[in-house]
């Protein structure tokens, strides 16, 4: 019987010893049995439902809103207590946090000893083996592979001996451009049983994307894939390795793991990882690591240059993806989580790896679209697999709405209790479909609002409790921990009350935020820090209801949101502005039915140009997609002979906004520009394009 975690009689100690693990991962069973696997998904036993954090039941807490209170009146308790039961530890830390939000020092368990994949897997693994840990779901519907913690942790103790086989050590940076498997999971966890930080870069960017990010960590291996497998086609992702290495002088070897097994190039830095696998070890001693230790690094993008990449360290990050995992979607012992987002993306951390598996649950790793092969893909998963909760993104929901109901509703989806999203707003529309469609009017809508900063969910309507009140279309209420604060963005003065709308920050900190920007701490402190004093800036507006409910207005900066994928707008121009024929060009979103946010880009040409403005066009989107990624391809480019700007050389993007919205009419003053008469010209050149 699966032990529940916050209750389990050896993990309240919050010292671990070192040696059991190390005996049970050495006697561990060669033998696999396959039945009876469908049953143990299937046998979805419900703990009683105790108060939502019973490690405070002696204190007489036992509402959300009490619980709450304690988060941020008495943090130090709070996570104190929350980390000792919930995390194994080898050593207990000596204080709780050490933080200063003024100068954005953030430390959280001090001198405590931990290993993340040993509180994702040998715990596991060692209390119930035969839990089913994984279902890689494949991109052909019906063929999905089942994992048991015990044949994970096999899988993760070879992984960990290869790595170390080669050389990799504790500090080092490992790129991993892998589709999800139970192969690319255990890569993230073989380093972080090492030691070693994972930067796992989505496997759709360009081959130039991949090498920026190599380069900027000094990245010495790298984990891919012979190919990938998505919506029925083979996506050659060595063969981007190829070209983003050859620019990469740092790197040292190419791990291959094959997913297809087609035959591919090979030179003298590659290994083919399963024939290493095949004769590693199976039994691996965990190094025993510093909480503040960096676990990983993931890249996002900013308003300005060159993606950041966000570090977050072992054990606050790990702590908050446990937490808010469990908690916000109510997961209940014996269930089936299903995330659908990659693993190159922090939602893919958080709810795909670290959060599920540190609970002890079945995750979800789903290769495929939820398209293929049909817009049924999603629910015909429920169906078959009996998926407790689903995470999914809005942009699929408007999608698949679109499609019709029809491909809900022939499957059945009564095994689902909690329907999340996140990356970006959940309109009404999406939101009814959501709520009365999928989930039959019975299932919680959980808006989750969050960033690759925070770590994991940090506004959402149901943070725990199970009575509480949802509207549509809004993440509402913090989690524990979470004060949000809402800021003028010109007089910086905190807005009290309700009927508010400010930058959003907040106020004290939580143990799952940011540590860093991996080699530039600088730029850390100067984007969260620096235009809000004493607070993290989150980079959004929010809304705050007269009942004190949180609605995301969208980033306050020039970062875009397509398809729930963050975009620098400054990423795309920089692409278009090396064109030989481009002088300058200002790229803008646009409200967009289905991905949220379009891409609209204004060029301006030099003077003598070597191509059509066909030509030129398509040059433009080609070069976005091969180098940045599909996604970053504008949906419209508007050629000008100029862009609209102050008088001290700024563009004015507001304006170009409203032409790319289509709201001539709400252009606002446009005296103090330099030019005012190129609005004209914008405006009329915009219509005529439509
Ligand atoms: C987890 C993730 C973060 C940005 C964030 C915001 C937008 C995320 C949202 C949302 C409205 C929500 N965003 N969740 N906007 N409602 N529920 O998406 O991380 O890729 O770093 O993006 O996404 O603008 O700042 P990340």
């Amino acid at each position: 019987m699966f032990r529940c975690l916050h209750r389990g009689s050896n993990l309240l100690t919050g010292v671990f010893n070192a040696s059991l693990l190390r005996t049970s991962a050495n006697t561990v069973s060669i033998l696999e049995t396959k039945t009876g696997r469908k049953s143990a998904i299937n046998d979805n036993t419900r703990s009683i439902s105790t108060t939502p954090l019973p490690e405070f039941d002696k204190d007489g807490l036992k509402s959300h809103d009490d619980l709450y209170r304690l988060s941020i009146e008495k943090p130090d308790y709070f996570w104190g207590t929350l980390a000792r039961s919930r995390l194994q530890w080898y050593e207990d830390f000596s204080l709780t946090k050490d933080c200063d939000m003024k100068s954005g020092h953030i430390r959280w368990f001090l001198d405590g000893k931990i290993n993340a994949s040993v509180n994702c897997v040998d715990r596991h693994a060692e209390s119930s083996p035969d839990k089913i840990a994984m279902i890689w779901e494949k991109d052909e519907p019906g063929t999905q592979e089942y994992v048991t913690y015990r044949e994970f942790q096999k899988l993760l103790c070879k992984m960990s001996n290869v790595l170390e086989g080669h050389g990799v050590k504790q500090g080092d940076r490992v790129a991993i451009y892998m589709p999800k498997s139970p192969t690319a999971v255990a890569a993230m966890l073989a380093c972080a049983r090492i030691g070693a930080i994972h930067s796992v870069v989505f496997a759709g960017f360009s081959a130039e994307a991949l090498a920026g990010r190599i380069m900027d960590a000094q990245v010495e291996t790298v984990i891919t894939a012979d190919q990938g497998v998505r919506g029925g086609k083979i996506i050659d992702l060595k063969k981007v390795v190829d070209d983003a290495v050859q620019t990469c002088p740092c790197v040292k070897r190419v791990f291959v793991y094959q997913r297809t097994g087609n035959e591919v190039p090979m030179s003298n830095i590659d290994i083919n990882l399963d024939k290493e696998l095949e004769s590693a070890s199976d039994s691996h001693t965990p190094a025993v690591l510093d909480s503040e230790d960096l676990l990983f690094m993931l890249y996002t993008s900013g308003s300005t240059g060159k993606p950041k990449g966000i570090a977050h360290s072992q054990a606050g990050y790990l702590l908050y993806a446990n937490m808010t995992m469990k908690h916000v979607f109510d997961y209940k012992e014996g269930e089936t989580f299903g995330c659908v987002a990659d693993i190159g993306w922090i939602t893919g951390h958080s709810y795909v790896v670290y959060g599920p598996l540190s609970n002890g649950a079945t995750t979800l790793l789903f290769e495929s679209t939820p398209v293929y092969p049909d817009p049924g893909r999603y629910w015909e998963m429920v169906e078959r697999l009996k998926l407790n909760h689903i995470y999914l993104a809005p942009t699929a929901l408007r999608m698949l709405l679109k499609n019709g109901d029809e491909w809900v509703l022939k499957y059945d989806r009564s095994s689902l209790r909690k329907l999340g999203c996140v990356g970006e707003p959940l309109n009404n529309e999406a939101w009814d479909w959501y709520y009365n469609v999928v989930g039959e009017g019975r299932c919680d809508i959980c808006d989750t609002w969050w960033q690759t900063e925070t770590g994991g969910i940090a506004i959402t309507p149901r943070p725990s409790s199970p009575d509480a009140e949802i509207r549509p279309a809004m993440p509402m209420r913090p989690f524990f921990g979470i004060e949000p604060v809402l800021l003028d963005p010109v007089t910086k003065q905190e807005l009290t009350g309700g009927n508010v709308k400010g930058a959003l920050c907040v106020r004290h900190p939580w143990p799952g935020m940011a540590r860093t920007i991996y080699g530039d701490h600088d730029r850390f402190l100067k984007t969260y820090y620096a235009d809000y004093p004493g607070f993290y800036f989150s980079g959004d507006g929010a809304y705050r209801t007269q009942d004190g409910y949180y609605q995301i207005t969208g980033r306050m900066d020039d970062v875009l949101n397509v398809s729930g994928h963050r975009l620098g707008t400054a990423e795309i121009e920089d692409v278009i502005d090396d064109h030989e024929d481009v002088a300058e060009s200002a790229v803008v979103g646009f409200p967009h039915e289905i991905k949220g946010e379009g891409i609209y880009a204004f060029v301006v040409l030099k003077d003598r140009v070597s191509k059509s403005e066909e030509e030129l066009m398509s040059d433009l989107k080609h070069a976005c997609k091969s180098r940045v990624s599909s996604f970053a391809q504008p949906d419209f480019i508007l050629l000008t002979p100029g862009l609209p700007k102050t008088r001290s050389g700024k563009i004015m993007r507001r304006i170009l906004r409203k032409i790319a919205a289509n709201k001539p009419d709400e252009l606002g003053d446009v005296s103090t520009l330099f030019d005012p008469s190129i609005v004209e010209i914008l405006v009329d050149k915009h219509q005529q394009s439509l």
